[in-house]
């Protein structure tokens, strides 16, 4: 684990790399290069740093890791008001704490302010392609019905997202966690260069979801190519949803539903290889901690490596999902 993968040489494309690392977070963001150094675990790590982000999130079972974000050349960082961003090789990395109690106490207006504030970010750092976004938010299925924190966020977050067309949707990811004091935790990756948003076609795009999901459908897009000829796949937050439907009602069960749609996304994406015989780099989200148990011989038999899977304690967005996995996957045949 303390190799580190070589970016991939000779492509004109702007290069990006992700790695799991044990080194200490401070050093490895000493190092040039570093676009984004992401901890897990309640306690925020030292925000002096702009590339330092805490998905507040515990890590279950395995050493907590750094997730290590790596671009070509210099890095730029710095703080504007309550944003942190880093800045090089033609990717920006921006990260937000919003406390929902200047916010009237709604998910909503925090979402709304936090999207549009990234999103203006992003247009003065001129990197106005938005890959990726991270959401973490407390107590995500509080709320019956239409009450519900999640959709409350999701309605914000349209908001905040203004008239962007649903095509320019990033890829992304939206957990919940049980530290109201943390508020809500989005941070976003966007390029000078536009990526290639996926669709899975097992599955109805999030923002064509029925109403019965909620009066806002969420707004993100399945996967995101960050070019043809890199071959690397930012993958959204993947369950067992098939249609607009949640499938199966265990943890294994949804696993391998997890697994398909996987596997679905990395076809659409043009990967030759299965997921296993990819570099990848996941989390998988899980709302019981002990269904680690029960996951981990599973994924063993996937052909998922163990040092490139980490797993975090966290609630899905809808209520009857168990498991969530995300993350990146890299074409070896293009690389
Ligand atoms: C799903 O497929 C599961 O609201 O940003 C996955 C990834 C999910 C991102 C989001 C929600 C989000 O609908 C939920």
């Amino acid at each position: 684990m303390s190799a580190v993968e070589p970016l991939s040489s000779g492509k004109a494309a702007a290069r990006i790399g992700i790695t799991y690392e044990h080194a200490d977070a401070d050093c490895i963001a000493a190092q040039t290069g570093v676009l984004a150094a992401i901890d897990f675990g309640i306690h925020p790590a030292n925000r002096d740093d702009a590339r330092r982000i805490t998905v507040p999130l515990p890590v279950i079972g395995n050493a907590a890791a750094t997730e290590v974000w790596r671009v070509d050349g210099e890095v730029r960082h710095g703080h504007d008001g309550d944003l942190a961003w880093s800045e090089g090789g033609g990717y920006l990395m921006l990260s937000l704490r919003v406390d929902e109690s200047a916010h009237g106490d709604d998910p909503a207006a925090a979402a709304e302010y936090g999207y549009q504030r990234l999103l203006a970010a992003m247009a003065e750092h001129d990197h106005r392609h938005w890959l990726r976004a991270w959401n973490y938010l407390a107590d995500i299925n509080d709320g019956d019905g239409d009450n519900e924190r999640y959709r409350h966020f999701s309605r914000g977050r349209a908001r905040g997202l203004g008239q962007l067309p649903a095509t320019s949707y990033p890829a992304a990811t939206a957990i919940g966690h049980n530290d109201p004091a943390s508020g809500l935790v989005v941070y976003t990756l966007s390029a000078r260069q536009p990526g290639r948003p996926l669709e899975n076609p097992r599955q109805v795009s999030a923002w064509r979801y029925p109403r019965q999901y909620g009066p806002v459908p969420p707004s993100f897009a399945r996967a995101m190519l960050l070019d043809e000829r890199s071959g690397r796949l930012l993958i959204s937050g993947t369950a067992s949803v098939v249609g607009h439907d949640t499938l199966h009602d265990s943890a294994g069960r949804q696993l391998h539903e997890t697994l398909r749609n996987l596997e679905t996304l990395l076809a659409t994406a043009g990967f030759r290889d299965s997921l296993a015989a990819s570099s990848h780099w996941l989390k998988l989200y899980l709302r019981h901690a002990h269904d680690r148990d029960v996951l981990l011989p599973l994924l063993d038999a996937a052909g998922i490596a163990r040092d490139r899977l980490l797993y975090l304690h966290g609630d899905i967005c809808r209520r009857d999902l168990l498991v969530e996995i995300d993350g990146i996957a890299v074409d070896h045949a293009r690389n």
